[in-house]
């Protein structure tokens, strides 16, 4: 990158770049972020007699654009600069026009200079640095392959088998030995000893098998096989008892990582699954739509049922039917005594549509009970979860009558208290983010202090540091979410280092070319999500009650605003009623388009209609701006607005009756780490209009089965809008090209069978390669457990300090 300013420096572009760096300077601003340098650029660009090149062709077109942040102090311009994903530079540039790199540590110092927070005096802030402990493990080199982790672990791996014979063929044969469910023993029993008994007696199992027809149940030869040392869990026929040993002979002899993804996904290890998700309200009914209570609750629910039948497959498929072992799923959450009518007041309730699937319900301890007999919101909820921890714990021992064989973790109260319980019980440990809120708020870290009455980050980004660090693996959902775009930085990408001022400074905070990442998309439930077309599955009492609560009933409870033409083409929208979800973006980007309003009406499902009843400051602020919008605008009589919680079956129902009248769904969120009524609103049919910021980038192709919109360009918005409703109007068949693409585009992507397959395969990958490398990661869990002791504790005490005062 230096190469690219010494280009600039060396060409005549060296007096553009210092009329660029005296206009930057203009704008009395000492910290840009890539938006602002872009415009800023533009800006300059256009009053250039050769603006085209200029702005399109020149080296410093190109320096712009990688440059993510500059930072002015009195003597130089500091660029931060991404020559690539996952890659961070930065150089200083002196008036002189000197060029000199700028280390982590100085870019940490300045920017805490810049918000006043520099006292080096004072021997400095602590410094984080994960980075030793990856230097133990291998790492992924090309950035395209980062969230494929577990291809290239199995790839390792299987060299290792290869290379490091002795110690990784021991490694494998103690492994298989492991397994056992309530005091069976699977796979290998003790008359087989060593490594090297065990490839001769797969040479005789095999020679055996051969005398079986492929069909033969294992029951027939079950004891034979015992003979030899071989317990059940190999599979349910000689044929798949076959294959499983003769996969083992292979990696004995050749091992491949092929082989090696094939075998280890299909031995019997996982029957026992913990997810945990603490916060908001975690029911099956009557939840959705509350603050904090969105798709993590849906994508859980749905993610439960998608396991437990891949479970039971694999214990039919592997023979462990015999010993009647039965799969179960709990998801561990918080018991809310006063649960508004909820079912989250029940310690335990069964989740539909599975035989062993259990939410459970475990208190808070009662602190102060002014808050903990209520629900708490996520930034809030600090203080509670170590105790609620060591509470759950026991119960969940008692429950599953021994400790789980996965654990996974959910957003980042759920991924600490994961971690907490993995290792107090060493079990596999998975996290999943959901949404790292680190990314959705402005300058959340660097003015963190500012922000920590309301929002408390200094607690939950220590907490996701920790959780992302002691994972044994991470599920993102996109490619994004871990490493971003060429332009943008993946949520993970930016905590990657950053500084807290004054509480500390990390360095290296994740590896992102570490093979822990696995993007796994999560799918859509398709009994309750399909396309509106399918009228023979809709039931039409559901279909005529839906469209008049959508657009006509009169009930104020449940609907604001009465449509002076409900049938023009109806734009949807759905979502909690949080800043980011920017329901108001869309409303005031309606209510500035006279032409839109021509055409369309404004339906939103979201939250609540009254201020008084909600107890979340976001939500009551997002509903005065609601109602102060409708009124600056006049959309009395163009927009709709139901403040009701649907049942799961209506909130299918619902897209396909926008469906029916040819209508859209814009989801105009500031950001959206993944969004699941995109892929629910793409599965109906609806033409969708989806952020692009976020995960929407990666679920639409943009004009092939869906479009792009910019939340922050409403003009931009609404023109993208209303250029399709034109083609509609002159080729009412565009509608429909659309809608069967967004309808192909989530089968063949997005599917919960894709996705579960996917994440019990790699918990047992990541099994085996926790166990062969437990060693190295004590030391990596020890560091982990001091940041929880010196810097979450404390921080989570005072906050609880604080609550006890309310
Ligand atoms: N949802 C709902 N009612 C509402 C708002 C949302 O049923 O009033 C559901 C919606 O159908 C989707 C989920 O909640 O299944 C929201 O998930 P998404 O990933 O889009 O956003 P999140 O709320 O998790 O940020
Ligand atoms: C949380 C979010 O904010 C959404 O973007 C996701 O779709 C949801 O969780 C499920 O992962």
């Amino acid at each position: 990158m230096t190469d690219l300013i010494q280009d600039v420096l060396n060409s005549d572009e060296k007096k553009n770049l210092r009329q660029f760096a005296t206009l930057l300077r203009q704008s009395e601003k000492k910290y840009l972020l890539r938006n602002e340098i872009l415009n800023t650029f533009h800006d300059y660009c256009k009053q250039q007699e050769n603006y085209e090149h200029l702005y399109h062709n020149s080296y410093l077109s190109k320096l712009v654009y990688f440059t993510q942040e500059i930072i002015l102090d009195s003597e130089s311009l500091c660029l931060v600069i991404r020559p690539q994903i996952a890659t961070q530079q930065a150089y200083r540039l002196l008036d002189d026009f000197t060029v000199e790199s700028v280390s982590i540590q100085e870019l940490l110092d300045l920017r805490d200079r810049l918000v006043n927070r520099h006292h080096p005096q004072e021997g400095g802030v602590l410094k984080i640095d994960f980075q030793p402990f990856y230097d133990y493990s291998p790492v992924i080199r090309d950035p395209k392959n980062i969230g494929k982790g577990v291809a290239f672990l199995n790839r390792y791996l299987s060299s290792k088998l290869f290379y490091d014979r002795r110690q990784w063929q021991d490694a494998l044969f103690n492994f298989l030995h492991l397994h056992h469910y309530k005091g069976h023993q699977l796979l290998i029993s003790d008359r087989i000893q060593t490594q090297q008994q065990l490839s001769n007696c797969v040479k005789q199992a095999l020679t055996l098998l051969a005398n079986y027809p492929a069909d033969t149940p294992y029951e027939n030869f079950r004891w034979e096989l015992q003979n030899l040392g071989f317990e059940p869990g190999w599979g349910n026929t000689a044929d798949r008892v076959h294959q499983s040993l003769e996969m083992l002979d292979q990696l004995i002899d050749s091992p491949d990582n092929q082989v090696l993804e094939a075998f280890l996904s299909q031995i019997p290890m996982i029957f026992r699954i913990l997810l945990v998700s603490p916060h908001g309200w975690f029911g099956q009914e009557g939840v959705l739509g509350r603050p904090d209570t969105g798709g993590q609750v849906v994508y859980i629910l749905d993610q439960v049922k998608g396991l437990e039948k891949q479970l039971q497959e694999n214990i039919e498929q592997t023979g462990l039917d015999v010993l009647g072992i039965q799969p179960k799923v709990i998801v561990l959450t918080r018991l809310i005594p006063n649960s508004e009518g909820t079912t989250c007041n029940q310690r335990l309730e069964k989740i539909y549509g599975t035989n062993n699937g259990w939410i459970l319900r475990v208190p808070f301890r009662d602190f102060n009970p002014k808050l903990t007999q209520n629900w708490i919101s996520r930034f809030e909820i600090w203080p509670y979860l170590e105790t609620f921890a060591i509470d759950a714990q026991k119960e969940l021992l008692a429950e599953f009558q021994g400790k789980p064989d996965l654990i996974v973790g959910n957003y980042t109260d759920g991924n600490l208290v994961a971690f907490l319980l993995a290792r107090r019980m060493n079990v596999t440990h998975c996290i999943i983010a959901h949404a790292l809120e680190k990314s959705k708020y402005l300058f959340s870290n660097l003015y963190w202090q500012d922000l920590e009455d309301k929002y408390h980050f200094s607690l939950q980004f220590t907490a996701d540091l920790m959780a992302m660090n002691a994972a044994n693996f991470i599920v993102s959902s996109t490619y994004q979410e871990i490493v971003g775009t060429p332009d943008s930085i993946g949520q993970y990408e930016s905590y990657q280092s950053f500084t807290m001022p004054d509480l500390y400074h990390v360095v290296s905070g994740i590896e992102l070319f570490s093979p822990k990442f696995n993007i796994v998309p999560p799918g859509v439930n398709e009994d309750v999500y399909f396309p509106y077309t399918r009228t023979e599955e809709r039931k039409l009492s559901d279909r005529q009650r839906l469209e008049d609560l959508l657009f006509t009933l009169e009930d104020p409870t449940q609907a604001f605003g009465k449509l002076q033409d409900p049938n023009k083409r109806p734009i949807f929208s759905m979502a909690r009623l949080d800043r980011i979800k920017n329901l108001t973006g869309l409303a005031e980007c309606f209510g500035k388009s006279k032409e839109l309003q021509e055409h369309c009406n404004l339906i939103l499902i979201a939250g609540k209609l009254r201020s008084e009843d909600s107890t979340d400051h976001e939500e009551i602020s997002e509903i005065e701006k609601l109602y102060h919008i409708i009124d600056q605008y006049n959309l009395h009589g163009k927009i709709r607005w139901l403040g009701v919680r649907l049942p799961k079956g209506d909130s299918g129902e619902i897209y396909r009756v926008i469906g029916d009248r040819r209508g859209i769904f814009v989801q105009p969120a500031l950001f959206e780490a993944f969004g699941l009524t995109i892929l629910e609103s793409m599965i109906s049919g609806l033409p969708t209009f989806a952020t692009r910021f976020g995960g929407p980038l990666e679920i639409i192709q943009d004009k092939v089965n869906g479009f792009y919109i910019n939340p922050t360009d409403q003009t931009e918005m609404a023109d993208i809008i209303l250029e399709f409703i034109a083609k509609c109007n002159h080729d009412p068949n565009y509608w429909n090209e659309i809608s069967q693409r967004s309808i192909e585009r989530v089968y063949s992507n997005y599917t919960w069978k894709i996705h579960t397959n996917r994440l019990l395969s790699l918990a047992k990958i990541y099994s085996f390669w926790n166990y062969t490398s437990q060693e190295q990661r004590e030391d990596l869990l020890r560091y982990i457990e001091l940041q929880f002791h010196m810097i979450y504790k404390p921080r989570a005490k005072a906050l609880l300090d604080k609550h006890m005062q309310q």
